[in-house]
C-alpha cells in the first residue's frame, strides 16, 4: 500500500461540519484525511465516518480517525491516529489486527525510538514544526537538530511533519526530508471553495519541492 504525502486534518470550531470539510477535501483531490473531532463521543464519530466513507472511497482517499480506535473500527475507517494519551500503540494493533492503519505522534527523539521499537505503526506525525492554535497543550517546537535526529531514528517509518505548516513553509519543511506533511488550518476553513483552492495550491507547491515521493508501507 502507498501512503499519500499530504494528510489533511479536519477541525472543530468551524461553521462547516467535519463531514463538509472532508467532502471539500475529497473534491480538492485529497488522498488522506484525518477526522479530528476532539469534542465528540464515539457514536457521533461513528456517524460522521459512515457519512464520509462513501465520498472518500469514491475519491480514493484514506479516512483516518483521531484518538478513537473504537469508532474507527466500528465505522470501518481505514485507520486511527494515536497520541501518547490514547490507547498504547501495541494494544491498538492487537485490537485492530493487520490491514488497518495506525499512526502515532512523535514529539521528541524518545517518542521516535518507541515508534520504531514497537514495530506496529504505519506512519508517524512529527512535530510541532511551528506554533499552532489547532492543538491544545502543544509540545515544544522542534529545532532543526531535533528533526535530523528524529528522522534519522525513524528510518523507513513514514513521517509527516505537522504543526502550523502553510504554503510558505513547504520548501523548508521538505528540506528536512519528512515523507510528507500533515496540515489543518492552512487548508480547512468555512468556505468549501477556499478549502479546495488551499489544498490544491498546497499540493502543487509540495510537488514542486520534490516532496511528492510516495512511500511504500
Ligand atoms: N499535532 C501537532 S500540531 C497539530 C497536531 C494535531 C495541529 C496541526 O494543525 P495545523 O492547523 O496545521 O497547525
Ligand atoms: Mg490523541
Amino acid at each position: 500500500m502507498r501512503l499519500p504525502s499530504i494528510q489533511c486534518l479536519t477541525t472543530d470550531g468551524l461553521a462547516r461540519s467535519h463531514a463538509e470539510q472532508a467532502r471539500a477535501l475529497c473534491e480538492a483531490g485529497a488522498k488522506m484525511i484525518q477526522l479530528r473531532m476532539k469534542q465528540a463521543h464515539t457514536p457521533e464519530i461513528v456517524n460522521v465516518v459512515r457519512d464520509c466513507l462513501p465520498v472518500c472511497r469514491e475519491a480514493d482517499c484514506l479516512l483516518i480517525v483521531n484518538d478513537d480506535i473504537e469508532a474507527a473500527l466500528e465505522a470501518g475507517a481505514d485507520g486511527v491516529h494515536l497520541g501518547k494519551k490514547d490507547l498504547p500503540w501495541v494494544s491498538a494493533r492487537k485490537l485492530a489486527g493487520s490491514g488497518f492503519l495506525i499512526g502515532g505522534t512523535v514529539n521528541c527523539l524518545e517518542d521516535a525510538k518507541l515508534a520504531v521499537s514497537c514495530g506496529v505503526l504505519d506512519y508517524v506525525g512529527v512535530g510541532p514544526y511551528r506554533f499552532t492554535r489547532t492543538k491544545e497543550c502543544l509540545a515544544d517546537l522542534l529545532r532543526v537538530e531535533d528533526w535530523q535526529a528524529i528522522l534519522l531514528e525513524l528510518g523507513d517509518l513514514p513521517s509527516y511533519a505537522i504543526g502550523g505548516i502553510g504554503l510558505e513553509d513547504l520548501a523548508s519543511v521538505s528540506a528536512l526530508r519528512p515523507n510528507g506533511v500533515a496540515v489543518c488550518s492552512s487548508v480547512v476553513c468555512d468556505e468549501p471553495n477556499k478549502i479546495i483552492e488551499n489544498y490544491q495550491s498546497l499540493a502543487i507547491a509540495w510537488e514542486q519541492t520534490k516532496g511528492m515521493n510516495l512511500c511504500e508501507i
